[in-house]
């Protein structure tokens, strides 16, 4: 058997322009992020905020195994899983500024994000509102018979919902592809989860439903990419439903606007440091040779710039007019 000359990198889990498109959406998410940090205390944003920084390599991790075909549900910090899912930067920047031109007409703001020719069926202010649609898409997906899977997002407050375990249950009964992700930040609100979720294991309550499930280090994206990929390959083959708890902080609060008096004074600067994604994504690309810091740099100025014109368009376009306040608002039969 030939043996590698020393000098060469191991194998890397991903090819190497999927390891660079997953470093500049996670990167893309971030800059989205801390720049409608800024652009929020214009006022010139209006409705209600919550931001996903910290939480990429989770949504990024997901997302780098499903297709357009595929199904997500997302939540109300849900600017992330829109863009790990693609969609368009300059059409969310729209949505998000109430304009005409938003991925929906300007009409749902932040929180009610959705683009169905990328499978992304919208994000829910209502919290534990996604699995029971995700079951449904699942529900679509079996039907169909093509593989395809339907993944509802949620947070680690979501997963103490009856609406949640009502989907879960259902899941397992009807052996549907469905896959539950709770980002576990934490925080529900202001409420810690090591106080509000009583079995401090919301994996281990899925197992309880009689569904695989993993925990993971949600700031590591190569233990979401792998621990997900697990999981949906079980799903995809026919296996029913199975749900990944990534632990990850946020680095925001709960809203733009809240004052976090729950958090320790240096606590956010600490995760900082110690948990973030991008950083540990580049050590662990540059250290194991698979792409180097010239690879990485170019994206970072290309992805400022697009946050940068998107935000300036966004500012100087028309808002969705008046006349068309109850269109595309109710459904008709
Ligand atoms: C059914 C329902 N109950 C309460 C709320 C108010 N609320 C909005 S977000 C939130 C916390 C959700 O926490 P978690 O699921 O951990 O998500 P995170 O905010 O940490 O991403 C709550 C209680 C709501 N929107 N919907
Ligand atoms: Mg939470």
């Amino acid at each position: 058997m030939a043996t590698a000359p020393a000098s060469s990198a191991p194998h890397a889990p991903l090819a190497r322009e999927q390891l660079l498109r997953a470093y500049r959406t996670m990167k893309t998410i971030r800059e989205f992020e801390e720049r409608l940090h800024v652009e929020i205390q214009t006022g010139e944003i209006p409705g209600f905020t919550h931001l996903y920084a910290g939480q990429e390599a989770v949504a990024v991790g997901v997302c780098e195994h499903l297709s357009d075909r595929d199904y997500i549900v997302s939540t109300h910090r849900g600017h992330g899983h829109c863009l790990a899912k693609g969609c368009d930067v300059q059409g969310m920047m729209y949505e998000i500024y109430g304009r005409a031109a938003g991925l929906c007409k300007g009409k749902g703001g932040s929180m009610h994000i959705a683009d169905v020719t990328k499978g992304m069926l919208g994000a829910n202010a209502i919290v534990g509102g996604g699995p029971p649609l995700a079951v449904g898409a699942a529900i679509a997906c079996r039907n169909r018979k093509d593989g395809t899977v339907s993944v509802a997002f949620g947070g680690d407050g979501s997963a103490n919902q009856g609406t949640v375990f009502e989907a879960m249950n259902m899941a397992v009964v009807l052996k549907v592809p469905a896959l539950f992700v709770f980002e576990n930040n934490g925080y529900s609100e202001h409420t810690g989860a090591d106080y509000a979720v009583g079995s401090k294991d919301i994996a281990g309550r899925a197992r309880g439903f009689g569904m695989p499930a993993e925990k993971c280090d949600g700031s590591d994206f190569f233990a979401v990419y792998e621990a997900f990929g697990r999981l949906c390959a079980h799903a995809r083959a026919g296996g029913g439903p199975a749900t990944l708890e990534p632990v990850i902080t946020r680095y925001y609060g709960h809203f733009e606007g809240d004052p976090q008096l729950y958090r320790a004074k240096d606590e956010v600067k600490r995760l900082r440091e110690t948990m973030d994604c991008l950083k540990k994504f580049r050590a662990r690309v540059e250290g194991e040779g698979w792409l180097k810091a010239s690879d990485l740099d170019p994206i970072d100025e290309q992805v400022l710039a697009q946050i940068d014109v998107a935000v300036k368009s966004a500012r100087s376009a028309p808002p969705a007019p008046e006349s068309e306040v109850t269109t595309d608002v109710y459904a008709t039969y």
